[in-house]
């Protein structure tokens, strides 16, 4: 594995969300950080089949335009019910106009079509694949997940996108009710765990990339 080195570094997303997380989780760390979309890079296609596909293609995209090394997540939720959907296509789930008060009715309907109403029927996970590219086209990627089910309606007005429906597992409040802090679990080298697919994924790459 390689470690990031202090200095700049490129958050490689468009997902104001996401990149309000990954600050979060990044700040001890002391990166001068700047986003892809402060940095006016175009959205690369993500043409790839899996998450570490999309994860590589948006870090290699951002680290090559801009000469410094990029971090890169591609993520979404994986609906057992509906054999791992909306999964990689979670965002376009949403329409161009990124309105997932709309992707979470298409969601309930896609479950209420399968006849997913008990908690047990309604399983589902977080997936977040965490990508660092380097702008000699190293990569290093990592990945974390966490299990919950989908509550229907929507609960809390926090977080992002599916965030209100998920109820993460062992716990009584959406990611939609929960805090930034909450929702991360566990700073990296406190006792509590990590919580979300995000920060467990975020977890492992401080062990390999960022540890001192
Ligand atoms: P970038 O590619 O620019 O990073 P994006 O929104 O297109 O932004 P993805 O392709 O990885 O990102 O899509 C992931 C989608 O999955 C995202 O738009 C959310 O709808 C959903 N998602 C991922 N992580 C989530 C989280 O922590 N809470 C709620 N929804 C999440």
């Amino acid at each position: 594995m390689r470690r990031l080195e202090p200095g700049r570094l490129v958050v490689a997303t468009h997902n104001q969300g996401k990149l309000r997380e990954i600050r979060d989780l990044l700040a001890p760390f002391g990166f001068d950080t700047v986003s892809a979309a402060e940095l006016g890079l175009p959205e690369p296609e993500e043409t790839g089949a899996t998450f570490e596909d999309n994860a590589i293609l948006k870090a290699r995209a951002a680290a090559t335009a801009s000469g410094s090394p990029a971090l890169a997540d591609d993520s979404g939720l994986a609906v057992d019910a509906l054999d791992g959907a909306p999964g990689i296509h979670s965002a376009r789930w949403a329409g161009p106009d990124r309105d997932f008060a709309r992707a979470m009715r298409n969601l309930e309907e896609a479950l209420q079509q399968k006849g997913a109403t008990t908690p047990e029927q309604r399983t589902a996970r977080f997936v977040s694949v965490l990508a660092i590219a380097w702008p000699d086209d190293h990569v290093e990627i990592v990945r974390g997940e966490v299990e919950g089910t989908l509550v229907w309606p929507p609960r809390g007005e926090q977080g992002f996108g599916y965030d209100p429906m998920f109820l993460p597992e062992g716990f009584e409040r959406t990611f939609g009710e929960m805090s930034g802090e909450e929702k991360h679990g566990g700073k990296p080298g406190t006792e509590t765990p990590p919580l979300s697919h995000r920060a467990r994924a975020f977890a492992i790459l401080v062990e390999t990339c960022l540890a001192r």
